[in-house]
């Protein structure tokens, strides 16, 4: 299948394409690159040392004998994206090429403008060049979890079944985000929903729990294959950035109560779920919504077993509750629907003590590169 991958430079983005690669798909990427320029703007960096898209690229090709097409550029430049489409004939668009940090959109009213703007037009932009260029290509957006809040039923995915006054109707999930990015998201969906209506275009919008780890088979393959990781207060998400604080020695940092639960995947599940919608696609005309995890965890649990793992590794750490910068409910139910995906054949790996470990270790063997200053959250709701 011909698969566009858009943020194939990214955490999620390049493991995806270079195991869709593998599976013998003939992949392209298009990124414009700006997450490496947020973090100049942040003065940060992946742990890992990350190669040039164009090296990756070169490596993959002499390890797998696969080509990796890449393309430089803005999903809002419409010229350049309507060039993309013309020249790949897409039969699939896989949609991570968005800002995707909730901190990052809560700086100021720039970034928040910034954020929704690249992600609300990127989206439209991809949507027209769909129904010009590509009307059969399926839409593989990548939603979020946190489109939903944390309301106190159970989450459903993508739609409820409501009873109102002696009528019924399947409606969809009512959305609480808690941050102009997560608002992005909610904002992409209903207008992915509307064009799947008007236009007939087919599209599997995947709510995605946070991910965790780095490697996957294909990753490991070659140091310069390596993937990104996030540990800084803006871009490092929980279990991830918890793991990295606990390879300096830092505290970890549980913000408020550490009540908030999440759900969580590993990447290796990142991957295999975006080839099971590829390989499933949604009909003609339908907007399908997958809820993409295996698991959730209270932050102050996840807290806890890492600093268990580390204590087992040789490094002592504590779990330090700190004022939330954000504002969230830190104590609430948390029930949320996931078989949509393991219906298909998802096979979850789950966060075992292992995968802990495994995560803490390559943390540990690149934590010179770890900046202390970067560590601590500096953006708040307020
Ligand atoms: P990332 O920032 O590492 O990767 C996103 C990539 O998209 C970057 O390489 C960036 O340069 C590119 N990009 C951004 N805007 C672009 C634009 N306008 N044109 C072209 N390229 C652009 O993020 P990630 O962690 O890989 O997340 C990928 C997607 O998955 C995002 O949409 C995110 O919202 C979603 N998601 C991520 C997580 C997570 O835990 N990382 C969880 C749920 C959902
Ligand atoms: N948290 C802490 N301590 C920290 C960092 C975070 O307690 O040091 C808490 C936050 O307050 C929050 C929870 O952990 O309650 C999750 O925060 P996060 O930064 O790990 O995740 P979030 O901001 O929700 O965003 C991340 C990705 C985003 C994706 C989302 C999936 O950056 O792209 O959409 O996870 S979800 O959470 O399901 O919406």
């Amino acid at each position: 299948m011909r698969i566009i991958v858009a943020g194939g430079d990214g955490f999620c983005g390049w493991p995806t394409a270079l195991y869709l690669s593998k599976q013998g798909h003939d992949v392209t990427i298009v990124d414009n690159l700006v997450r490496r320029e947020y973090d100049e703007e942040l003065h940060s960096n992946s742990v890992t040392p990350i190669a040039s898209l164009e090296d990756r690229v070169a490596k993959w090709k002499e390890v797998s004998g696969n080509e990796i097409k890449t393309y430089i550029g803005d999903l809002n430049h419409y010229d350049f994206l309507r060039e993309v489409f013309r020249q790949v004939e897409p039969e699939a668009f896989v949609h991570f090429a968005e800002q995707r940090s909730a901190p990052y959109s809560m700086i100021d009213r720039e970034h928040a403008v910034y954020t929704q703007t690249n992600n609300v037009m990127g989206n439209l932009n991809v949507l027209y060049a769909i129904k010009e260029f590509a009307p059969e290509c399926h839409l593989i957006k990548l939603g979020t979890m946190g489109e939903y809040g944390t309301p106190n039923i159970d989450i459903e995915e993508g739609y409820i079944e409501v009873e109102h006054k002696g009528r019924k109707d399947t409606l969809p999930y009512p959305k609480q985000p808690g941050s102009f990015y997560h608002l992005s998201k909610v904002h992409d969906s209903h207008n992915i929903m509307f064009a799947c209506k008007i236009w007939g275009i087919r599209a599997t919008d995947l709510n995605q729990g946070i991910v965790y780890g780095l490697h996957t088979d294909e990753t490991k393959l070659d140091p310069l294959l390596v993937n990104r990781v996030d540990y800084d207060g803006v871009f490092g998400t929980a279990l991830n950035r918890f793991i990295n604080q606990a390879a300096i020695g830092h505290d970890i940092t549980v913000y408020g109560s550490g009540g908030q639960t999440r759900a969580f995947l590993n990447i290796e599940d990142t991957v295999r779920c975006v080839e099971i919608a590829a390989e499933n696609p949604a009909d003609k005309g339908e907007f399908r919504v997958f809820n993409q995890f295996t698991e959730w965890f209270s932050v102050q649990d996840l807290a806890e077993r890492v600093q268990k793992i580390a204590k087992e590794e040789g490094f002592e750490t504590e779990v330090k509750k700190i004022e939330n910068p954000r504002i969230e409910n830190e104590d609430h139910y948390y029930n949320a629907v996931n078989t949509k995906l393991r219906d298909l054949g998802l096979e979850p790996h789950l966060l075992t003590d292992d995968v802990i470990r495994d995560i803490l270790r390559t943390a540990v063997e690149n934590k010179d590169r770890i900046i202390q200053e970067n560590v601590l959250p500096s953006i708040t709701w307020k």
